[in-house]
């Protein structure tokens, strides 16, 4: 049977389901650059280059096993820019029995799948994506009736499900979770080793140059491109965060700095995204380091939290709530994007480095994402949908999936509740505590009013004030309710006006 195999640019792993029964004698893989990819939104150009560059470094892995490897470039001509437009190329090429592929990251490809079969008269078989530690229907068995999805439940689950940090049914170290020992600020003077970096190769070079071409208006810096782009190097780039930045990861997991991009993040997420590596392999190699006592157990419980946890976590609620799940505005906050997000000329210090750092890297790490664009844009009132579509423009890492639940969720409590038990909401004085931002800031962070007020504090209270009645109730924000309660009511009053003035202001500037 003679079997057309589409493996898809985040399906970048000889073990996925799609190519697992491949018969080199007769099957066809079939790859394609096509435009509709490359701008459903104007990703970030690292991001374009890594993607396409990884997708070419595969096609010859595969074609080294003497694969039959179909790839059709960006310049090839008749190219018809888009999955559906060359897969029916592919199919009038190969004439296959049957197309076999696997369950596409995003909800809006996963639409056009279901077409398919229909579309071009042949079957398509439309496997499970197994670069994840469980599947769809196991999220939805376990959310199925639960008032409550807290991700904590679900990660004990499996933790007890896969044995790992596991003392029988009880968690090694008698907890469960670490975090209060995960939120230490960076101490001055201790050395931050950089990830490794790879200099492209004549391959990586040659999309470069293409991107440049192509698509040299988007967003971002092309120039310091340093990513792994085939799994020789992304398994490199493991060893790399496992030996040298894993075991202070725990510890300074929440720290903010401008001393360094990364701090003692992996930089994974991108391979992961793309299949270089695998959510169980790389598990498993932080589990190795605590037996080895390389890393203490805080560390690799919160490295462990983060995949186990967080990254099934988000997929399971992407997939159980999709496409309604996009639709919630709990807020209902309709503001445009500040243009700043674009360009990073922002007075706020905190901000500008973390929208330089992302135009440079198509990265940043999970706290400056939470709590400084994410917050920001929570506390202005921009509307989910434009916040969400910079999200999935800027970093290297952002696919649906992942990218709109951490912010529609996570960032924006736009969902009401779902995923968070309360908004992540700070004033100045949490990002002063976790970062060296401030001391070098325009703005007073420890001001509440007035020209040099830090805006994230004026802009906090009036949150909450706005937000009142939805959030009054909210156990969790007791506190900063009786605090608001216990305000003169002139001081409201100045807030709510200083905050509309600088949003006003924000509108001025051409948002
Ligand atoms: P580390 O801090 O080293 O964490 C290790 C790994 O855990 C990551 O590589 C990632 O695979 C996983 N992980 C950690 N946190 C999360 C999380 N909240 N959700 C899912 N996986 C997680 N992550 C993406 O992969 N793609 C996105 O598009 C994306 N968008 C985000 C948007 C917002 C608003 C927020 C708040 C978070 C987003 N995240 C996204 C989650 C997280 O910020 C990134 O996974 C992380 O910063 C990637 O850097 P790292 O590999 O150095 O992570
Ligand atoms: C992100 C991306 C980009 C930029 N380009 C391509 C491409 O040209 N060809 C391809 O197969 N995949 C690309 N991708 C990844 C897809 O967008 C991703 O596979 C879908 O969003 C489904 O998850
Ligand atoms: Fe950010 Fe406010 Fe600190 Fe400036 S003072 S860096 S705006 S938190």
């Amino acid at each position: 049977m003679k079997t057309l195999r589409f493996v898809l640019g985040d399906q970048l792993n000889r073990q996925i389901s799609s190519l697992r029964d491949l018969d080199p004698a007769t099957d066809v893989v079939l790859m394609v650059e096509v435009v509709e990819e490359n701008t459903y939104v104007r990703h970030h150009k690292q991001k374009i280059a890594l993607v396409l560059s990884a997708m070419r470094h595969f096609a010859e892995e595969l074609r080294a096993e003497q694969i039959n490897v179909d790839y059709v470039y960006l310049d090839s001509e008749g190219n018809r820019g888009s999955f559906s437009g060359e897969l029916q190329r592919a199919v009038e090429r190969h004439w296959p029995d049957r197309i076999v592929v696997a369950e596409p990251g995003e909800w809006r490809v996963w639409q056009k799948m279901q077409q398919w079969s229909s579309q071009f008269g042949v079957p398509v078989e439309i496997r499970a994506n197994d670069h994840f530690l469980t599947d769809r229907e196991a999220f939805a068995r376990w959310a199925n009736g639960r008032k409550n999805l807290r991700m904590e439940f679900f990660y004990r689950n499996l933790r007890r499900k896969t044995g790992w940090l596991m003392d029988g049914d009880q968690p090694v170290g008698g907890q469960w979770n670490y975090d209060l020992q995960n939120r230490k600020p960076l101490p001055k003077g201790l050395s931050i080793p950089q990830p490794m970096r790879f200099a492209p190769d004549s391959i990586t070079r040659e999309v470069i140059r293409l991107v440049g071409r192509h698509f040299g208006d988007h967003f971002g810096d092309l120039s310091g491109f340093g990513w792994a782009v085939n799994r020789s190097q992304a398994l490199l780039a493991l060893q790399d965060f496992i030996q040298n930045r894993l075991p202070n990861f725990g510890k300074y997991q929440d720290a903010m700095s401008s001393a360094s991009d990364v701090l003692f993040h992996s930089t994974l997420s991108p391979y992961l995204n793309l299949g270089l590596l695998t959510p169980n392999e790389v598990c498993r190699a932080a589990l190795r380091a605590y037996e080895s006592g390389e890393a203490a157990l805080a560390s690799v419980e919160g490295f462990l939290r983060q995949i186990l946890g967080w990254r099934e976590y988000v997929r399971g609620v992407y997939w159980t709530f999709m496409p309604d799940y996009a639709r919630s505005n709990f807020f209902a906050a309709q503001r445009p994007l500040p243009a700043f997000y674009w360009t990073g000329e922002t007075e706020m210090n905190c901000l500008r480095h973390a929208i330089r750092v992302t135009q440079r890297n198509a990265y940043a790490h999970h706290i400056q994402r939470l709590m400084l664009t994410g917050n920001f844009a929570l506390l202005a009132g921009v509307a989910p949908a434009l916040v969400e579509e910079w999200y999935l423009v800027v970093y290297a890492d952002a696919f649906d999936w992942v990218e709109l639940p951490n912010t529609h969720g996570m960032a924006l409590f736009a969902d009401g509740g779902l995923m968070a038990s309360k908004p992540y909401l700070a004033s100045g004085a949490y990002i002063n505590r976790m970062s060296d931002y401030c001391h070098t800031c325009a703005f007073d962070v420890k001001q509440k009013l007035g020209e040099k007020a830090c805006p994230f504090n004026y802009l906090y209270w009036n949150f909450l004030l706005q937000h009142q009645r939805r959030l009054c109730n909210n156990p969790r924000m007791t506190t900063a309710y009786q605090v608001l309660r216990k305000m003169p009511e002139e001081q409201k009053q100045q807030i709510c006006h200083q905050a509309q003035h600088f949003l006003d202001a924000l509108i001025a500037e051409g948002w």
